[in-house]
């Protein structure tokens, strides 16, 4: 099949609850056998909380917006998958290759189905250490672009966060706290950055992603859900561990697209499985927000 003919079978999603959900961290941010479990535990949240999942992905070449059981079990398992972010789909496409999408690439596909509800982990961001090294995520270039809003769990720590708060400044994107006033941490549910803007429910979110569109401002906000407060780390232990990790990646030479699954799976080891732990709670939850989101959406139609 040429990429022409993939791209005329994705279907109109835009009357659907829809929830895309992303595969690079089935494939690079958690190991097996939790990776499948927590993919498949985030489109039953979903589906209970009223939307419909869809996790994207690329199979030998072809895009796929909701991937089989069978097909998250399979990239999960053999992570036979090239990371993709925004610049590698022309590549993964012309070559046949299996492919897991970033955040960046899972907006730009989710869009092409017309889904505007995206449930993640974490996202990329300005990475410490960045005067040394020019380390930011596409990732964060990408909500100002593609009107696709996404659900996370805060920037997470092994970023520089107040940097990565000022470029989604700069770059116009609309960062609004769910239930919470103050940027939560990923592994943390809290911190003491403030934020500007914040709701308490999935309604108001509705509200402001419609206004967005009528606006016309083409571009998605980032939403961020604290972790549950049972599964939050202490955030200056988490901090050690993190520097750990950072002396681990800079001794074994680890640059670009490899820093971020690198530093996920050392602190796994790190925190004694703690950060996996966390790392599976949020996800769900996150996927659980994206349900409720995309049922107000369905709805105000
Ligand atoms: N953060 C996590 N888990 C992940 C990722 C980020 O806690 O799996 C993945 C997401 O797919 C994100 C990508 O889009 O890493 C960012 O990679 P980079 O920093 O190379 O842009
Ligand atoms: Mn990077």
């Amino acid at each position: 099949m040429t990429l022409e003919e993939n791209l005329k079978q994705i279907t109109d999603l835009s009357d659907r609850p829809a929830v895309a959900l992303e595969t690079t961290v089935l494939t690079h941010g958690m190991p097996y056998p939790q990776n499948v479990e927590c993919a498949l535990a985030c489109e039953e949240a979903i589906r209970k909380a009223g939307g419909e999942p869809y996790t994207i992905g690329i199979i030998k070449g072809q895009i796929k917006i909701g991937l089989s059981k069978e097909e998250i079990e399979e990239l999960g398992k053999n992570m036979q998958a090239m990371k993709v972010s925004r610049r590698d789909l022309p590549y993964v496409t012309a070559q046949g290759l299996n492919g897991s999408t970033t955040v960046a690439a899972t907006m730009i596909l989710a869009k092409m189905a017309h889904i505007k509800v995206f449930s993640t982990g974490g996202i990329g961001g300005v990475h410490r250490g960045f005067n040394e090294t020019m380390d930011v995520s596409t990732d964060l270039g990408e909500f100002a672009k593609t009107d696709v809003n996404v659900i996370c769990a805060g920037p997470k720590a092994i970023l520089d966060i107040p940097r990565t708060l000022e470029y989604l400044e700069t770059a116009g994107v609309e960062v609004i706290g769910y239930k919470t006033k103050k940027v939560p941490l990923f592994y943390t549910s809290t911190s003491n950055y403030d934020l500007d803007q914040w709701v308490d429910s999935p309604e108001e979110l509705a509200h402001i992603i419609h206004n967005a569109d009528v606006l016309g401002l083409k571009q998605g906000a980032l939403i961020l859900n604290p972790v549950p407060e049972e599964y939050s780390l202490d955030a200056s232990w988490m901090d050690e561990k993190i520097k750990e990790a950072i002396a681990m990646m800079e001794k074994d030479g680890i640059t670009g697209k490899r820093v971020t699954p690198y530093l996920l799976d050392k602190l796994v080891g790190l925190t004694g499985g703690n950060s996996l732990k966390t790392n599976m709670a949020l996800i769900e939850n996150n996927a659980r927000v994206g349900g409720l989101l995309a049922a107000a959406l369905h709805k105000m139609r």
